[in-house]
Formats: C-alpha cells, structure tokens, sequence
C-alpha cells in the first residue's frame, strides 16, 4: 500500500520533523485491518518523530482512545475488522472526541468508490487520502490536519481564556456553566454562585495607571485561584469583576471559603519597586439552584450591591 519513494524527505516532511521537536511528541493511532499496512506506517510516522498505537477494529480503537488523552491524530482505513467500519467508527469518535481535540484522517483502499470517501469528511473526518500513497502526499495530508488541529485549538481557546488574566471568560462561564446546573439538578445539590469586585479599582488605575492596574489584576486573579479547587469554575466577568460557581458545597463551607478569600485578598498588597498597594474585594453570593446562571448571577449581583454600600471588604450572602 505505501510506495517508498527515494528522495522523499523534502519541504513538508521537514515542515513535520519540526513540527514534531517544537511540540516534542505527538501520537497517533493507526486503525487499519492489515497488520503488515499498520507496521509500514508505523514505521514511516516513526520516521518523522510520531509514535503510533495500533487497532484493527472499532472498538479497540475507542477504547484507546479514552485511555490515552494524548493521542492527537488517527489514521482510519474504510475497511477495518469487525462490525461497524471505518466511516461509522469515525463519526463514534466524534461525537466523544470534537475536532477540538483530535485529529481524523480517513484512508481509502485502492479501487473503492470516492463517494464512499466523501462520507469520511462528512461524519467529522479532518481529510481523507486515498491508497496507494506515496510518503510525501501522507506527510503532508498529516501537516495539513495537525496545523488544523491547532488552528482549532488556538481559537476555541482565544474564545473562552481571558487574555490578561488567563481565566475563563464569560463565554465560558456560559457554556461550563450549564454542565453544572444539569449535574447539580441530576443529584439535587446546590450550587454556589459568587460575584466577586474589586473596591475602588478606578482609584487604583488613576493613582498609578492603568499597567499597574492590569498587573493588579493579574494578582487578584492568581489569589483567586489559589484558593479553589482545580475543578471550580473562575471567571473573570469583565472589568474587575469575577465570578465563581462551585458545586457540591453546603453554605457553611461556602462562606468560610469566601471569607477566607477576602482576607487573603486583603493580606495580599500588589508591590512593585516603591509602590504599594493594598487591594480588598467585595463578594456577593447566591446558594441555591435555578435551571439557568442568568437568575443564580443577578441574585449574586443584588447581595454585592449590598456589601458595597455598607462597607465593602465583605462577603453578603
Ligand atoms: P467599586 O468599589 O464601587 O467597585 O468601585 P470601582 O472603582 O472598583 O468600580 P468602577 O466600576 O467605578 O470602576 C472600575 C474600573 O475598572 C474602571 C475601569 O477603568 C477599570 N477597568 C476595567 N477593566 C480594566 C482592565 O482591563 N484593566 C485596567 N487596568 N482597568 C480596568
Ligand atoms: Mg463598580
Ligand atoms: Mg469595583
Ligand atoms: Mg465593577
């Protein structure tokens, strides 16, 4: 099936090599129902840094594929062992894995009819390329999609990462949002939703500018996240504002977290050379359940009001 063509290592194989040492290590999984075809292009993404792991059937493939998180490409043919085939097999994939988070290559056997390949792109396959190939045309079709793989991955990620702070934005906020609530109502727990704001920020960037400002933030932000768990859902909402939606909490613990963040907050001055600054932060917190954020945020919102006007520096729940 593959050809070995002499003299193949020109541009886009290089483009690959490079490729693989800037991102160190990339897997792929090879599912094809010959084995001698699997060694041989095996041995040929070897060529270009790319370890492969290998299944002939669909659900060996899936299988795989939940226990390694790191595989970023498979490589599919049509016709591969067991019951359900290669184009069906990709469109499993895909509705576990999006094209946010792996790469499709569909292979079509030598002889078969191209409307057969087609169906690969439209169950989610990145492309297809059709046997026999030679070395160079594979190499470039697996640039191809793992460039798209990243082009993908960069701007799911500029959609929902808040570039100065690199917490989540309020696009984000909506989306993971909702898995919450679903889960939360599945098991009839509450959820915690705080609206967190810094006093007096405008005062802050008048006094000292608005780098000094956003380095504030960037503080502020990294508290935040040091007094969470990995799994907690850290906004920042816009501004100097952020908001947090924990899960599976009861009120008790709910505000002794939050307690413990405004003092943290407060016993953290912003100091750089001579200047220091001392920040603290008001928090609103809504505990409950509602089937949507929207209600859950603007209670949140009603209780910061409150600690704004009778002081600041506090939490109101
Ligand atoms: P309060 O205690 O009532 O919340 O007062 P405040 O001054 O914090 O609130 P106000 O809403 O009046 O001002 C918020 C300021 O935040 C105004 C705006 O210039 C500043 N700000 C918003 N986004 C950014 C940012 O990305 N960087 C910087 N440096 N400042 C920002
Ligand atoms: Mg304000
Ligand atoms: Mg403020
Ligand atoms: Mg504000």
């Amino acid at each position: 099936y593959l050809i070995k063509k002499p003299n193949s290592d020109l541009l886009y194989s290089t483009r690959l090599i490079e490729r693989v040492y800037k991102n160190n290590f990339i897997k792929a999984l090879i599912v094809d129902g010959s084995e001698s075809f699997r060694n041989q292009l095996a041995e040929n993404l070897q060529q270009f840094g790319l370890a492969s792991l290998h299944s002939s059937d669909a659900n060996t493939t899936l299988e795989l594929l939940k226990n390694h998180s790191d595989i970023q490409l498979v490589l599919i043919d049509l016709d591969i062992s067991g019951d359900i085939q290669g184009v069906e097999l990709v469109e499993a994939i895909r509705a576990q894995f999006p094209s946010t988070s792996l790469a499709v290559l569909g292979m079509t056997p030598h002889g078969y009819n191209s409307q057969l390949s087609i169906e690969f792109l439209k169950k989610g396959a990145n492309d297809f390329i059709t046997k026999p190939f030679v070395k160079e045309q594979l190499n470039l079709r697996i640039m191809q999609v793992l460039e798209m793989l990243d082009t993908i991955q960069e701007k799911s990620i500029e959609a929902t990462i808040d570039p100065l702070t690199q917490l989540k934005n309020r696009r984000a906020l909506e989306v993971e949002s909702k898995v919450l609530i679903q889960s939360a109502l599945l098991t009839n727990k509450p959820l915690s939703v705080a609206m967190i704001d810094i006093d007096h920020f405008k005062v802050v960037n008048d006094t000292y500018g608005h780098d000094v400002g956003d380095d504030v933030l960037k503080l502020i932000s990294k508290v935040l996240k040091s007094n969470f768990r990995k799994k907690d859902l850290i906004v920042r909402n816009g501004g100097e504002e952020f908001c947090v939606v924990l899960d599976d909490l009861s009120l008790e613990k709910v505000i002794n977290l939050f307690e413990k963040l405004i003092k943290k907050i407060a016993s953290t001055p912003y100091e750089k050379d001579d200047v220091v600054i001392n920040i603290t932060a008001s928090i609103g917190l809504f505990h409950g359940i509602n089937n949507n954020i929207k209600p859950m945020l603007s209670l949140a919102d009603k209780k910061l009001y409150v600690a704004k006007k009778t002081g600041r520096n506090k939490l109101v729940s």
